[in-house]
């Protein structure tokens, strides 16, 4: 053998076991692109959090699982977006469970008016036996439900006057999610409710086309409502969750150990989104304040009344969402309570 032959066999081998030890470590992971959408503005709670996955997936898989995050709707709205997953033609994004609900009827629970106290017990029915089951529905419909992330307690603005009774919400055109819990629940407090995709509201807010809407206030604030809505109202009516999701068409494609990542990316931006949706309402109701809204807090007596208002909606959709479901969602919500 001479000594050249001798180089080239042994670089040939070096090559050879680096590459070995190189796949066991890495496992099975391909480079890949994946499309994240949402609908809020880059400088919002889903924008941070949306950036935090990206940059958590790629450490993780060693530069291999790149994501590409695309805000304010630039994929197209929650449904439009969720339609894309279903199809194959988009891979991952974050969305409302309201417009859900059209495919996995199930989780209309989340738009019962008044269920939650706290951020706290939302966690453990979303992170629960609950939470979970409703996620694991989606498959069937072609999405892969993979974390909650928060979009909080909503409240109410609008551009007519302050609501502090129920009464006053009598004739306000208030644009809802387009979910049939919300609309029967606002038409039922007397206001004119509208069904309207997020990515139009703020040109309809402008134009005076709808009088109002109805969100958490860090939502209010990143997505500048205050600048045509002079009131906010603190009702929190509802804590409505975000679910991060893929699309069944493209996970399925993907290597176990592929999966592993993005589940494990997805679960980070849950706890980071959570702290910093936490956070961010704190400060948010500062600067509302600065940015000039007149805001007002419906007192105890009033929610209890729009509570009773409301209670034959409830009764209705209890039967619909099945009332084994309802039970067992106020079971986990008072464990979490006491
Ligand atoms: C953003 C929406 C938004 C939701 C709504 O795409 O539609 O009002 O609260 O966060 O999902």
């Amino acid at each position: 053998m001479n000594i050249r032959f001798k180089t080239r066999l042994i670089v040939l081998a070096t090559a050879l076991s680096c590459a070995f030890a190189g796949a066991a470590a890495a496992a099975d992971v391909k480079p890949r692109l994946i499309r994240f959408g949402y609908g809020l503005n880059e400088d919002s709670v889903q924008g941070r959090a949306a950036r935090h996955l990206a940059q958590e997936l790629e450490k993780i898989s060693g530069g291999k699982l790149k994501m590409k995050t695309f805000g304010s709707a630039n994929l197209g709205s929650d449904e439009q977006m969720q339609g894309a997953l279903v199809g194959g033609a988009q891979e991952m994004m974050v969305g409302s469970t309201a417009p859900l609900a059209g495919m996995v009827k199930e989780f209309g629970v989340f738009d019962l008016p008044f269920l939650f106290n706290s951020e706290k017990e939302a966690d453990a029915v979303l992170d629960g036996q609950l939470g979970q089951d409703l996620l694991k529905k989606l498959e069937a419909k072609g999405l892969v439900g993979l974390v909650y992330w928060e979009n909080g307690f909503r409240n109410m603005t609008n551009s007519k006057h302050p609501i502090v009774r129920a009464e006053d919400m009598q004739g306000i055109k208030l644009r809802v999610m387009q979910n049939q819990i919300a609309l029967g629940v606002f038409n039922t407090l007397g206001a004119n409710a509208v069904p309207m995709p997020f990515s139009e509201l703020f040109t309809a807010l402008e134009t005076r086309t709808v009088d109002g809407q109805e969100n958490p206030i860090t939502t209010i604030q990143s997505s500048k409502f205050y600048e045509v809505q002079p009131y906010l109202t603190i009702t929190r009516h509802v804590y409505t969750p975000w679910v991060v999701m893929a699309s069944k068409k493209w996970w399925d494609k993907l290597s176990p150990d592929e999966q592993k990542l993005v589940r494990q990316a997805a679960e980070a931006s849950r706890d980071f989104e959570r702290k910093d949706s936490r956070a961010d309402s704190l400060k948010a109701m500062g600067t509302l304040e600065k940015a000039g809204m007149k805001i007002n807090t419906v007192s105890p007596e009033e929610v209890a009344r729009m509570r009773e208002k409301v209670q034959p909606v409830v009764d209705k959709y209890t039967q619909e969402l099945g009332p084994d479901l309802v039970r067992q969602l106020n079971t986990e919500i008072s464990k979490a309570r006491n």
